[in-house]
């Protein structure tokens, strides 16, 4: 009788039920998680529910907003936490019944993420991606969870027959399969409940530091940016954005969570080797004159031909006006800039301080720093790589010298000064893509921050060098960009270039590794030409 009862039909289907909503919510936290490591200003909740706003009507928003107030986000997320909830019980039931049909459903959620994601202005490609794992992780889970309820129900029917049959049984011990699938259950439960707290909170706070930056206006600056002479953005398909936007810029950092800084509580400290510490806030710093400028910043780490470089136009305060206030100590040569998570970047002071503008930037392509690139605050330097001077989330600026004090990378086998080495790249044609036979078009950029690039010369299968197009540079402290035009016959070219810089001074053909201070070389790529 008592296994008769264990064994009503209703009992699985419920089991199957929560196993659903568990899923689901495994996998919603998982998505959060993941999100916030690929795509901290994208995630698949933050997506569906931004989509969820854009797509309700005015007068139910003026609803929604009178009956809920300031609550009303918070009312938003626990309603579209039920209807999941819903629907993921219900693709647990039908998934139970019949195989495959609750995956659908999963599936189905997971692209209702990838969609709201496309949707949102902050969208990456990395984010996109996240929904589309997490409806994964939520199908293997649910899978898990009821092929152990499917066996735990088999067990439970099967002592019942066999005592129909008359045969002695011993029916009052729970089986195994009943021990493993709650099991399962419950620590699939527990690891969401913990996992989901960890990342509403650690969203949540992303989400506030986001929605701050938002309400931010930056100030005109005193000193725009020089005009972007004409014709420096060549129109070559393929080539690299002149100034590259905010999505689409390089990221390298060590942080595993991007840092969430309240951009209210904020502050920059000056220490160290000065005449009297400074402590500004980001209103001070808004409050002084800015100046806007285009500087491309490039990582150590980049590989002859690499991407790990980029052109944008900061907005920010000189840090040589920040210094002054403070009055550096004769014999300081290196300020520490530490961030918010610990990271150190060791820049010689003459940089900072010499008329080179380097920056401690608030303003990235006319936005408050996206949160992966900074925010509130970082520095700029023209000429250094990032290791040495670009430091995101800055909160310390300690003046002291370099026989003293080590930064984060230097102690890991870099150099302990790191200026950017003339380099070259080739972005068109395309790696791996095919051309036509004639004129065939090549391009790509040069830089030599801070110090310019004077010329670019192509060559074909090591043959004589020949002068590129040069692009106007927007100023010493950019790349340009360079194009040539080839007449090639079909076959098969290895094809290089090669800049010389403003002091005539040529790029290094000696292939280098990047440790420890950059890659030299040439780029060199092969061109397939068709008939
Ligand atoms: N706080 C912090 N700032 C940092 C780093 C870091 O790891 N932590 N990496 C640096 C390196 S190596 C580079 S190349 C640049 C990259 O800046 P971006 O991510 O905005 O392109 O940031 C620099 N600033
Ligand atoms: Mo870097």
């Amino acid at each position: 009788m008592n296994i008769a009862q264990q064994d009503r039909p209703g009992r699985g289907q419920r089991w199957a039920a929560a196993s659903g909503i568990v899923a689901a919510g495994f996998a919603a936290g998982a998505g959060e998680l993941l999100a916030g490591i690929v795509s901290p200003s994208v995630s698949p909740v933050t997506a569906v529910g931004g989509a969820v706003i854009d797509a309700v009507p005015g007068p139910v928003k003026d609803w929604a907003i009178s009956l809920f107030g300031t609550g009303d986000k918070a009312a938003l997320l626990v309603s579209m936490g039920l209807v999941m909830a819903a629907v993921a019980a219900s693709a647990g039931v039908l998934e139970y019944r019949r195989r495959f049909v609750g995956f659908a459903i999963f599936a189905a959620m997971g692209l209702i993420g990838f969609f709201s994601v496309l949707t949102r202005a902050q969208m990456t490609v990395g984010a996109t991606f996240v929904p589309l794992m997490a409806a994964a992780v939520g199908i293997a889970i649910l899978r898990m969870l009821l092929l152990l309820l499917k066996k735990k129900e088999a067990d439970a029917a099967a002592p019942a027959r066999a005592a129909d049959a008359q045969v002695a049984v011993d029916a009052v011990r729970p089986p195994a399969s009943r021990r493993r699938f709650l099991q399962a259950f419950w620590i699939t439960t527990a690891v969401t409940a913990v996992g989901g707290t960890f990342a509403a909170l650690w969203r949540g706070a992303s989400a506030a530091v986001a929605e701050r930056r938002a309400g931010i206006t930056l100030p005109v600056p005193a000193s725009p940016a020089p005009a972007i002479p004409t014709g420096a953005a060549l129109t070559v398909p393929g080539i690299t954005p002149l100034v590259v936007p905010n999505d689409d810029f390089y990221r390298i950092d060590t942080a595993l969570s991007v840092p969430a800084l309240d951009p209210d509580t904020w502050r920059l400290r000056v220490t160290g080797m000065v005449e009297r510490e400074v402590e500004v806030d980001l209103a001070t710093i808004l409050a002084k004159p800015l100046l806007e400028r285009h500087v491309t910043i490039a990582c150590v780490s980049n590989n002859v031909g690499g991407d790990l470089i980029g052109n944008a136009k900061w907005l920010g305060w000189p840090i040589r006006e920040l210094l002054a206030e403070a009055g550096p100590l004769d014999g300081a040569d290196m300020v520490l800039s530490r961030s918010s998570d610990g990271w150190t970047a060791g820049t010689p002071l003459s940089s900072l301080t010499d008329d080179r503008d380097a920056l401690l930037a608030v303003g990235m392509n006319g936005e408050p720093l996206p949160l992966e690139h900074g925010f509130p605050a970082r520095l700029i330097v023209p000429g250094l790589f990032g290791y040495v001077s670009a430091t995101k989330w800055v909160v310390e600026l300690k003046v002291t010298r370099f026989s003293d004090d080590v930064a984060y990378w230097t102690t890991r086998g870099w150099s302990e000064r790191g200026p950017v080495k003339l380099s070259s790249r080739i972005d068109v044609p395309a790696l791996r893509k095919s051309v036509s036979a004639g004129t065939v078009a090549v391009a790509g950029v040069a830089w030599s921050q801070h110090t310019g690039v004077s010329a670019v010369d192509v060559r074909i299968n090591r043959g004589d060098w020949q002068p590129a197009e040069l692009a106007p540079a927007i100023s010493k402290d950019t790349w340009v960009q360079w194009q040539a035009s080839l007449d090639l016959s079909p076959g098969s070219y290895e094809l290089q270039v090669r800049a010389t810089d403003r002091n005539g001074v040529q790029q290094v053909e000696e292939t280098a590794p990047v440790v420890p201070d950059g890659s030299t070389g040439f780029h060199t790529i092969t061109v397939d030409v068709q008939q």
